[in-house]
């Protein structure tokens, strides 16, 4: 069994090469195609970074699994996972919207042992491993100390459907007057990582996918805060909930799950 480091150093390694083929892409024309909405985007750079990335990790661990967000999927035999999202916030990378990352997650079952997030528009680098802490860049880094409730700053995020947005718009005006103010800063990896490191308290979004949160999830763990999801601390597609302390991951929690599933249309 490989050792966690060597997957947190093939993680980092990776992500570093991967931000840097989407930033030396960000200025050139680009293809873009819809998916599951006229807003939900993904562009030729997503889809080559994630090429890239399937052919880097299926050369070093070529028994491993690969789940990505534009479809490169690879079976293994290892029981290792490796869950990618090329572009984390591909429609701030369309409209250099300074918030975008490559996420690479390493799952061994349902956990999460090693993660890199890199932030591209910050050229830093959001890593952990199991039981190794996490770090921007060479820097350790920690939750924020512990506020009330009414003086945290939350993130969170909105889906690709008008009907379901409008519905987590109006989740959001009941919760909004119980904190200190709310961020949308379009990328879900990005924001846990903000959580990780103190420049939020507290974020939940529902609707998201593994690739969104598997690498971060575990930056926030390493850095002493709290992830949740519906019915435990994993988060899933109906909820991820992260905070600094279980007091706020809680409130958050339970706030919002009466209100879910937000509408689809
Ligand atoms: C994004 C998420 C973000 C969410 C956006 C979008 P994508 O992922 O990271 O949290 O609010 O609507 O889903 O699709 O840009 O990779």
């Amino acid at each position: 069994m490989k050792s966690y480091q060597t997957l947190v150093e093939a993680a980092k390694t990776l992500a570093i090469e991967a931000a840097r083929l989407v930033s030396s892409s960000q200025k050139r024309d680009f293809s873009m195609t819809s998916k599951s909405s006229i807003n939900d985007i993904v562009t030729d750079v997503d889809k080559a970074a994630e090429a890239f990335l399937i052919e880097r990790i299926s050369t070093l661990f070529p028994d491993d699994s690969i789940v990505a967000e534009e479809g490169g999927t690879r079976s293994g035999t290892s029981g290792i996972y490796w869950v990618l999202d090329p572009i984390d916030g591909t429609t701030n990378f369309i409209y250099d919207f300074p918030s975008y990352s490559v996420s690479i997650g390493v799952k061994e079952g349902d956990n999460t042992v090693a993660g890199a997030v890199f932030n591209i528009a910050e050229d830093t680098l959001y890593w952990a491993g199991t039981g190794l802490g996490s770090f921007k860049d060479q820097e350790r880094i920690h939750v924020r100390e512990r506020v009330p409730i009414e003086n945290s700053l939350i993130g969170t995020g909105f889906g690709y459907t008008a009907a379901r947005r409008t519905a987590q718009a109006k989740y959001l005006s009941t919760l909004i007057g119980d904190v200190r103010d709310i961020r949308r800063a379009g990328a879900a990896s990005l924001d846990l990582c903000y959580v990780a490191e103190g420049r939020l308290d507290g974020y939940y979004e529902s609707g998201l996918w593994p690739w969104d949160y598997a690498a971060a999830s575990l930056i926030v763990r390493e850095a002493g805060g709290i992830v949740l999801g519906p019915t435990s601390d994993l988060p899933t597609a109906e909820l991820t909930v992260a905070a600094s302390n279980l007091e706020l991951a809680t409130f958050l929690k339970d706030r919002v799950l009466p209100f879910l599933p937000f509408a689809d249309g």
